[in-house]
């Protein structure tokens, strides 16, 4: 039977486990990154479970988010990266070098390679035909330490490209439309496997920027064969001795498939707040525009950015309307320096950041009150971008640049004359912002600022929890509901205990307040909690607050995998209409939880002021069992090293 390209990795890359739908599987990892807002945490968690030297082929840590140093917190955090980094055998890639997964894709993924990244936009590199995939800072540190990475095997979907993308649609167009079919839950499980002859026209950077947004639909990850598209542009990169040619084979069986005619496809628009609710630019009709955000993970390379440049050039941009563009990397910035496409863009009005997230996390540009933000990037969720009442729309580069001359939302097809911009055949690749570590007995100190405080950690589960539900959410619950990350909270990603102050501060502002008088309790969820970004803060605050199980009908992978890693139960409603009868405030007991947790047979909860009850199921892997029993994953690593002593 013939092979699909993520079988071919998954295979060379098995440890234990198979690839089975439903089983566990278990893969070796080659590489990892990690960026600042997440990695702190990831490399305390690295020096918790006393590795000495990282046992990966390539890891590397980028500063990209935390990048506005209003206080002494961000630097103090990029000191400890840095120097923690040098000790343990990981790059550092300084700020200013640019985002981790623009960066990434550049210089250092590899197709047929495996990288585990600690943010959910890691399957970027999967563009380049690499499985790529996003997950908690945890689970990077022992992929660091050489452990295996485990997951639920995925069932692999074919997206089956047809067809060519006509002038002014682009492949940010094309994941939209994938996210109007499939929508935020549609990938989990799953993984996107892109094929067809619509594959050859596009160029890595664009495949990267559909594979980038595959974590919008929730997939575990998204990947396009290594042709000689992927030659050509590793090649420019100085990195032709990277490439491997890999494609699945012709008779390859796939679990599911949807075909996506590239010629049909339209500008398309991501409308408030949500990345899936999509419609055309067209129908959505020319409302007004206040802010236009350019850049981000999503939309930096070059090409996106030259032609946003020549639509500017010699324009200047609506007197109502503030372009502000953060470029992806300090190689994409510097070639527009060089070629003249920056001085058309600053004439024009734009606004240049450094490259990093910038606007996409919240790290300034808030936009002002009910205004209208049209941005490149690929989230949306409401009060991300800084402005609860503001409402933002994803769009295209094509479509952002052409909206922010005219003030309206406007089809960049009414542009006229088609942009063609050139691939280019050398990109300057230097890697002088990469610090490479210290010699493994070279002696390193390593600095902590005082914003550095130490992770929670919980304890062997009880047999029987008794508490009230604190919070009841509604579904598609992100991890910016749970734990908000903006200008002002970005800094304490390494103190849980500030941090803990805005758990869920989008959705009630009172509980943390609830939590701490109660001393700990439940969460309510939909499906889908916690979908979104791979921050852990979203667990361990929620730990610190003394919560010890989430009652959902359905989870979002990288988050399940947080909660177990910080042993948090996740419990699934067995009749998803039980969620509907369950109040905020009702009691809650639950008993036999270790037979709970053993068996995965469904048990009853009781609700003892409703003199009622209703059943939940807790389906774990016999690997997830053991943490759930040991109160998490650093415990039981901790229990094995006194084992082995
Ligand atoms: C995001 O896009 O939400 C982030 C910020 O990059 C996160 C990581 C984080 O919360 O630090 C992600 O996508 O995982
Ligand atoms: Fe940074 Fe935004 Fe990409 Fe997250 S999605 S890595 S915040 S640019």
């Amino acid at each position: 039977m013939g092979r699909s390209l993520a079988q071919k990795i998954f295979e060379e890359h098995l440890v234990s486990g198979s690839l089975e739908p439903g089983s566990d599987l278990a893969i070796r990892i080659d590489q990892t990154l990690t960026q600042d807002s997440t990695g702190t945490m990831a490399y305390l968690q690295l020096e918790a479970m006393n590795v000495d030297q990282v046992k990966t082929d390539f890891s590397i840590a980028y500063v990209d988010h935390n990048m506005l140093q209003q206080g002494f917190e961000n630097a103090d955090d990029h000191k400890y990266i840095q120097t923690v980094a040098k000790k343990h055998g990981v790059h550092y890639s300084r700020p200013g070098n640019g985002i981790c997964h623009q960066v990434h894709l550049e210089r250092y993924a590899k197709p047929g390679g495996t990288l585990l990244g600690s943010d959910s936009h890691t399957p970027t590199a999967g563009g380049i035909g690499m499985i790529a995939i996003g997950a908690g800072g945890l689970d990077v540190a022992a992929a660091m330490g050489g452990q295996p990475y485990t997951i639920p095997a995925p069932n692999v979907m074919a997206v089956e490209l047809t067809g060519q993308l006509s002038a002014f649609t682009t492949a940010k167009d094309v994941i939209l439309e994938v996210l109007r079919r499939l929508t935020v839950k549609g990938g989990v499980g799953r993984i996107l496997e892109y094929i067809g002859d619509g594959v050859q026209s596009l160029s890595v950077p664009e495949r990267a920027t559909i594979t980038n947004m595959g974590a919008e639909l929730g997939a575990t990850t998204s990947i396009f064969p290594s042709d000689h598209r992927t030659r050509s542009f590793l090649k420019a990169q100085g990195r032709e001795a990277d490439w491997v040619e890999l494609l699945p084979d012709a008779d390859a069986q796939y679990a599911e498939r949807i075909v996506v005619d590239l010629s049909g496809i339209e500008p398309l628009a991501a409308q408030p707040h949500s990345p899936d609710a999509v419609d055309s630019v067209a129908n959505i009709g020319s409302i007004k525009v206040d802010q236009v955000a350019i850049g981000s993970c999503t939309n930096s390379s070059y090409q996106d950015l030259m032609r946003v440049a020549a639509i500017l050039k010699g324009k200047t941009v609506h007197e109502d309307v503030s372009l502000v563009l953060s470029p992806g990397s300090k190689q994409v910035l510097s070639m527009l320096a060089a070629n003249g496409a920056l001085a058309d863009l600053i004439q024009a009005g734009a606004r240049i950041l450094e490259s990093g997230c910038g606007p996409c996390i919240g790290m300034g540009q808030a936009p002002a009150t009910d205004a209208i933000s049209l941005r490149t990037f690929n989230r949306n969720f409401k009060g991300r971008c800084g402005t609860d009442s503001a409402s933002v729309y994803l769009v295209s580069p094509e479509t952002a640049a052409v909206s922010a001359l005219s003030g309206v939302l406007t089809d960049p097809r009414e542009w006229g004359v088609p942009i063609a911009v050139a691939e280019p055949e050398q990109f300057p690749a230097e890697d002088n912002l990469v610090v490479p570590p210290a010699a493994p007995d070279d002696d390193v100190q390593v600095v902590r600022g005082p914003n550095i405080k130490e992770f929670p950690l919980n304890t062997d589960l009880p047999e029987q929890w008794e508490g009230v539900v604190l919070l009841k959410v509604g579904d598609n619950i992100t991890t910016d509901d749970i734990m908000p990350s903006n200008a002002k909270l970005l800094p304490f990603r390494s103190n849980i205990p500030h941090l803990s102050e805005f758990c869920f501060a989008p959705v009630d502002a009172e509980f943390p307040r609830r939590a701490k008088q109660a001393g700990g309790g439940f969460i309510i969820g939909g499906d889908n909690y916690g979908q979104g970004s791979s921050r852990e803060h979203a667990a361990l605050v929620p730990l610190y607050l003394g919560i010890k199980a989430v009652v959902a009908k359905s989870f979002a992978r990288i988050h399940r995998a947080n909660l177990i890693n910080s042993g948090i139960v996740p419990l699934e409603f067995e009749q998803p209409d039980d969620y509907e009868w369950l109040k905020e405030g009702d009691a809650i007991v639950v008993e036999s939880l270790h037979e709970a947790v053993q068996s995965g047979d469904p048990i009853a909860v009781r609700v003892p002021n409703r003199d009622g009850q209703f059943m939940v199921r807790c389906a774990l892997s016999p690997r997830e069992q053991q943490m759930i029993m040991a109160g998490g994953r650093i415990n039981v690593i901790r229990q094995s090293q006194k084992g082995d002593a």
